[in-house]
């Protein structure tokens, strides 16, 4: 297998103003800007999440002058402060990552020319995609006696694995070798599958089935990568799996099955402003229930794609112009409504999938970053979706359209934010059940380490103030540790009783998943071992197959 960005040789002009740097400290610092910074700052470095990073010295204005501005203007020693120790505008500090000598180095790295990395196309990920299992050799039905609807599967960040947990004993069922620092898992239609994708665009696909579930067929679809989803329509159960990438800016449609690249498209054009792009990274992808379409949200666009997989070889696709930069988001209620995050613009962008329109695109509070989203009955304006902010202290929620007679009554409100909840900045994810009466929200970013470390419940039926705050280190019961352990991504069992929060230590720190009952908020069990290192997302299987949040 290939690895990511950080293996390529790539062209890079050399420019006099730029601080030298020998080929070996170029490769490290390549290395390090792919594993840290390229997934906010862009690998061409035209800034999205995170600001423009390009040096600037070879812009000229009007006049021919050179402009201040870019890398090069803030020169060495203020770009390692804001490395070292972030900045107010959102930009994480690295001080605790990095050592001295690495921030010197990614300071010089990025006064110097951005790199342009290959391309990889059909061919190269053909060369890359293993069958480990042939389809006929696997099982034809569930060859163990596990409950597959509440397995998890737990992305363990920094060793590169996926961990299957057995939600109702809490054993570890298997560890499987994944792509690096794996992203999201998510599930075929039919339950059996699971899907994950690497920050290195490896795919692997985990048959649940087996005596063991382990991999039976990988393919690698770009040096950068972070979604991936099934065909769920019906009809389509199982049939194709399409996965997008940061670098090369493109999304791929596999077979099902076997992970055998069948189509890939390029996501490069032109924004919602109607400036060319060179880089239009493939944010989060989604499967709609009522048609045989993904929703591919292209995140430097801020086009919507509504790609038809009726017929791939005349593949019909719907572009719908939003706002920039698309990252994550979740259905509504009904399931025809996709909410996401146009984090830069404060905005939540609603797509009818019905239509094929955009329903509406709501102003929110700064940087919204709402992961799936939560789904309730609010008591006074009915059906609400809601997002966390990353810079802001709030939760959103926002009416969302209802076909339902019931809801006719609400419908003034609709695509409205009607309700901002009191939160602390810094949130990453928040969820809910529809056989909950709780809201749960993560504080994982903030930079008070006991706030990132606990996590946050109200009652739905009174969003005031949290109910209650949890500090989920101190509940694991693991030795403190001087660095922070971040709460994060809760994550509901397939029946709604319990919430699995990841404390997300170091490389070297014991971590945990601990587990909480829904209803009385006291700690049920922490599930932790040794080859639980660094544990993020969590994909309850039931729960991601039927999009229930
Ligand atoms: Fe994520 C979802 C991108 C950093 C954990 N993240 C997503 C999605 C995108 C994305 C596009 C939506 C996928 C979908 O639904 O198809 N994430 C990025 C980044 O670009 C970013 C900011 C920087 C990077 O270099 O990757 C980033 N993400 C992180 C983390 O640091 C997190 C907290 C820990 C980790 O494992 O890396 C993290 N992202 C997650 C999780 C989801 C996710 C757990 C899925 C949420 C869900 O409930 O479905």
């Amino acid at each position: 297998m290939l690895t990511g960005l950080a293996g390529h040789v790539v062209a890079q002009e050399q420019n006099s103003q730029a601080p030298a740097m020998t080929v070996t400290e170029k490769e490290a610092a390549k290395k390090i800007y792919f594993e840290r910074c390229a997934g906010c700052h862009g690998v061409l470095r035209k800034g999205a999440t995170g600001k423009n990073l390009e040096p600037h010295w070879t812009k000229t204005d009007k006049d021919g002058k050179t402009t201040e501005g870019g890398t090069l203007a803030l020169g060495q020693s203020r770009l390692e402060k804001i490395i070292g120790y972030g900045t107010d505008g959102g930009m994480v500090n690295f001080d605790d990552i990095l050592t001295k000598e690495e921030l010197s180095l990614m300071a010089k790295y990025i006064q110097n020319t951005p790199d342009v990395p290959p391309e990889f196309g059909l061919k190269d990920q053909l060369a890359s995609w293993k069958v480990l299992v042939e389809v006929k050799d696997r099982p034809t039905k569930q060859m163990n006696k596990y409950n597959l609807n509440n397995m998890f599967s737990v992305t363990l960040r920094d060793t590169g694995e996926v961990a299957l947990i057995d939600g109702d004993t809490k054993e570890i069922r298997s560890i499987v070798k994944t792509g690096y620092a794996v992203h999201i898992s998510r599930m075929s239609a039919s339950g059996r599958y699971v899907y994950v994708i690497g920050r290195d665009g490896r795919v692997s696909l985990i048959d649940l089935w087996m005596e063991k579930p382990a991999v039976v067929a990988e393919v690698k679809i770009a040096f950068d990568a972070r979604s991936i989803d099934t065909s769920k329509f019906k009809g389509f159960e199982d049939k194709y799996a399409i996965a997008g990438g940061y670098w090369p800016p493109q999304y791929t449609i596999m077979e099902g099955d076997t992970l055998k690249p069948l189509k890939v498209v390029s996501t490069r054009g032109v924004t919602v402003d109607g400036d060319y792009h060179p880089e239009p990274r493939v944010a989060s992808i989604v499967s709609s229930f009522i048609k045989p379409e993904w929703v591919v949200n292209v995140k430097e666009t801020g086009q919507i794609l509504m790609v038809d997989y009726s017929d791939i070889e005349n593949l019909k696709t719907t572009t719908i112009g939003s706002a920039k930069f698309l990252h994550d988001g979740g259905w509504d209620a009904s399931k025809r409504y996709f909410l996401v995050a146009a984090n830069a613009s404060n905005k939540i962008a609603a797509v009818d999938t019905k239509t094929g329109k955009l329903a509406a695109l709501v102003d929110v509070a700064k940087l919204p970053h709402p992961g799936r989203g939560a789904n309730f009955t609010h008591p006074t304006f009915g059906p609400v979706w809601a997002t966390g902010h990353l810079g802001a202290d709030v939760l959103t929620l926002i009416s969302t359209a209802s076909d339902e007679a019931k809801n006719a009554k609400y419908k003034k409100y609709n695509w409205t934010v009607v309700q901002e909840v009191k939160h602390v900045p810094g949130n990453l994810f928040v969820k809910t059940h529809p056989k909950s009466q709780n809201l749960w929200a993560d504080s994982a970013q903030n930079p008070d380490k006991d706030t990132a470390e606990s996590v946050s419940v109200w009652k739905l039926s009174d969003l005031s103030k949290p109910y209650k705050i949890l500090h989920v280190a101190k509940d694991s019961g693991l030795p403190e540790t001087k660095a922070v352990r971040r709460a994060v991504h809760p994550e509901y069992s397939a029946d709604g009783t319990e919430v699995w929060i990841s404390l997300w230590g170091g490389k070297t720190d014991q971590s945990a998943i601990v587990v909480y009952d829904d209803k009385t908020l006291t700690l049920k069990k922490v599930i932790t071992d040794p080859k639980m290192i660094t544990p993020t997302g969590k994909f309850n299987v039931y729960n991601t197959q039927h999009d229930i949040y």
